[in-house]
């Protein structure tokens, strides 16, 4: 099948799974065609089966807001039409099921008929698309695709509170792909972050609110009190100044290692001893399930999907939003005792082969074939 992927191309977890999903089906023999503003952080190499179109919004001293969603819906059609594209998947409502819903009644216009996947992904629901200067658009641009699939339980039961939903939402969830960590590192280099005797935890993130960075460093400021620890922290966002502010407050500056963005995140994992993952809300914890994949146990909150990934007391431990005295107290469960240890993030491998992508490719095949059979349909049957 030849399928147009509309992603955010940025470390965000969305655009991964985007990126993920679309090398994968290219592998299966589908034609994959990215329609984005840049070509996605973990897309490598393109190819005959794997295409990239950048979607250009011009600057005009006009317009106060530059409409990404007109250039994109324009690309779109363009696209569909030049590369003869069967199916159209769109990841993250905002704005992107709504611009895939204009393309769409465009090349309707021309009798060509194109069914749209929305992948909800979370923050397109539970912070931003229940806004109400979004709900609207997000109710209209949900109920008018042909298929909805949302990458957790907890996020499907939150869009059907949040939202006046008319279709059904499939759940597919999101996925690793254990070949790919079967022929895992075999030297971490460790010894770059930190010595033999310390323990080394990580966390990943956009540096975004939901994410409680503070609660990141207090849990780990508490491990260290009792046993020789670095902390790695990931990413790059809005709460990094706060962070670095924190870690001096509390005299750790010397023990917290800030690497930024990286593409270089099973390299991270290989050395990682525990993983945290404090967020508000979280609708899957993609983060949390790569740090699984590559034996790391994860402390977390109970938010959102988190634990549909992380299973209490066997890949790591869970605990109420905030409550980082029981999450410091998990950890140090974990870490003190090296047997345990081992007895976890062996447990945390295991659980994560749940989610290898074997499993859940066929899913997404399926509701292709299943759109693309109705496409004929008139899409909106409210
Ligand atoms: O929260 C992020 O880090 C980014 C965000 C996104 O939209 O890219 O992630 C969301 O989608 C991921 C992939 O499905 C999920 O694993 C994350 O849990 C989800 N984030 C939130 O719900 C806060």
């Amino acid at each position: 099948m030849k399928i147009a992927i509309v992603c955010y191309p940025t470390f965000g977890g969305s655009g991964v799974v985007a990126t993920e999903l679309g090398i994968a089906l290219a592998g299966r023999g589908h034609e994959i065609h990215f329609v984005t503003y840049n070509q996605p952080v973990r897309l490598g190499l393109l190819s005959n089966k794997i295409h990239f179109h950048e979607v250009h919004v011009p600057e005009y001293p006009l317009f106060k807001y530059q409409p990404y969603e007109l250039a994109l819906s324009s690309k779109l059609v363009d696209t569909v039409k030049l590369h003869g594209i069967e199916l159209l998947h769109v990841h993250y409502a905002i704005p992107h099921a709504y611009a895939g819903y204009m393309a769409k009644q465009m090349l309707a216009e021309e009798d060509i008929h194109i069914p749209m996947i929305t992948t909800l992904h979370g923050t397109d629901i539970t912070l931003v698309g229940k806004h109400p200067f979004y709900k609207t658009a997000v109710t209209f641009s949900i109920n008018n695709s042909d298929v909805v699939t949302s990458v957790s339980e907890s996020l499907k039961q939150q869009t059907l509170d949040i939202f006046d939903i008319k279709n059904e939402i499939e759940v597919i969830p999101n996925f690793i792909d254990i070949k790919k960590y079967s022929t895992s590192f075999t030297d971490c280099q460790r010894s770059l972050m930190a010595s033999d005797d310390e323990k080394i935890i990580t966390h990943i993130s956009n540096f975004r609110k939901v994410k409680r960075i503070p609660d990141v460093i207090k849990v780990f400021f508490k491990i260290q009190e009792k046993i020789k620890a670095k902390l790695v922290l990931v990413g790059d966002g809005p709460e990094k100044e706060g962070a670095e502010i924190l870690c001096e407050e509390l005299g750790i500056l010397d023990k917290v290692i800030f690497l930024g963005n990286s593409i270089e995140i099973d390299r991270i994992l290989c050395f990682s001893d525990l993983f945290l993952l404090p967020s508000t809300s979280e609708s899957f914890g993609l983060a949390a399930l790569e740090a699984m994949i590559n034996k790391v146990p994860v402390i977390s909150s109970n938010a959102g999907g988190i634990p549909e990934v992380n299973e209490h007391g066997f890949s790591g431990f869970l605990s109420d939003v905030g409550n980082v005295d029981e999450m410091a107290h998990n950890a140090l469960k974990i870490l003190s005792d090296n047997e345990v240890l081992e007895k976890f993030k062996e447990n945390a491998v295991n659980s994560a082969k749940r989610f290898d992508i074997s499993k859940v490719l066929p899913l997404y095949e399926e509701v292709y074939q299943k759109a693309y059979d109705g496409r004929f349909k008139i899409t909106n049957s409210l």
